[in-house]
């Protein structure tokens, strides 16, 4: 029986496999395989669908939309600030809320958090791979003040003990969008992933003290159950625990991709980022578009690639890429 067949995914003993990521224009309404999809900026579209998410990130270039698919029905709904899909093993869930309604940063992130939480732990689909996180101003506030830092100590307090046996992989972004919006959005499975770390970084939730109160709680990538792709968390130019290369974005850029591609020799993934690795580039200053442009015409010429306008949580970081390496 060859891989990706009926069987596969009828089999309760076979992971079920991943959800495809392709960056496009869709035609209007979602199709019943489409278990999420997303506008980014001010101009995306306005579906009347709880699988579709505006992100409060401006695209740079065109403006692509992100579509997440699945071989199965997928059935959706909402209930408050959340809503969810699922189908074929997979779950998406996301909040948005306004951190004014809660309190601050802190009290949203917690209260975000805290509904994604009691949210998949009553599912089938409970093991959280991926999550995305965008705020406003994320750099604004000095020290353990800065609104990042405030976020992660919420986020860790509203994750309970949800992701207790390690966590997921995951992107916090800032973004220019409406002031005090929060969005969080996830990816979950009926089993486990499996976590990776980068051999050239420290993990994150080890960061030292000076990073802040309450390390940042993610993992740098997951091999989903399948072992048919790699989730690659928001990566950036961070060497040991350390930012390198400060204020240099052809720098960064480079030491971002040999974090990329440590991550996939650590997962036992074919190296390098072709057709099969839908990438994600977060930018902080748009005037560097054709810096990023002209690096990934060299060094990833065949990589679905999005672009968009959004903070790195460290103020010197320039830019940090996410997103997925499918094996075939
Ligand atoms: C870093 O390597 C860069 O707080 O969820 C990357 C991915 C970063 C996720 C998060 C933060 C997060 O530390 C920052």
């Amino acid at each position: 029986m060859p891989p990706g067949s009926e069987m596969r995914e009828r089999s309760p003993l076979t992971a079920p496999p991943a959800p495809t990521v392709t960056y496009r224009t869709l035609p209007g309404a979602l199709s019943r395989g489409t278990l999420a999809a997303f506008g980014f900026g001010r101009q995306a579209a306005d579906h009347d669908d709880p699988r579709w998410l505006r992100v409060a990130l401006e695209p740079l270039g065109s403006g692509l939309e992100e579509v997440w698919e699945v071989d199965a029905e997928v059935t959706c709904g909402r209930d408050g600030d959340l809503r969810w899909s699922r189908g074929g093993g997979w779950l998406f869930v996301a909040v948005e809320c306004r951190e004014s309604d809660h309190g601050g940063t802190e009290a949203a992130a917690d209260h975000a958090y805290g509904l994604l939480s009691r949210f998949v732990a009553a599912c089938d689909e409970r093991h959280v791979q991926r999550i995305w996180n965008y705020l406003d101003a994320i750099n604004e506030g000095s020290g353990d003040d800065e609104r990042y830092k405030r976020f992660c100590t919420g986020r860790i307090r509203g994750m309970g003990d949800v992701f207790a046996q390690g966590f997921p992989a995951a992107t916090a972004i800032g973004h220019h969008g409406d002031p005090g919006l929060l969005q969080v959005y996830l990816l979950a499975t009926d089993r486990p992933g499996t976590r990776v770390e980068n051999p050239r970084q420290v993990s994150a939730w080890r960061y030292p003290r000076q990073y802040g109160r309450t390390p940042p709680s993610f993992a740098r990538a997951t091999l989903l159950p399948a072992d048919d792709v790699l989730a690659i968390s928001g990566t950036a130019a961070v060497v040991g625990h350390a930012s390198a290369h400060a204020g240099d974005m052809a720098a960064q850029l480079g030491e971002t991709l040999r974090n990329l591609d440590m991550l996939l020799v650590t997962s036992g993934l074919p190296a390098g980022f072709d057709r099969l690795a839908p990438l994600k580039v977060y930018v902080r200053h748009p005037q560097d578009e054709p810096v990023v442009r002209a690096f990934a015409a060299r060094h990833l010429p065949d990589a679905p690639l999005l672009l968009v306008h959004g903070d790195i949580c460290r103020s010197e970081l320039l830019v940090e890429i996410d997103g997925w390496r499918y094996r075939a």
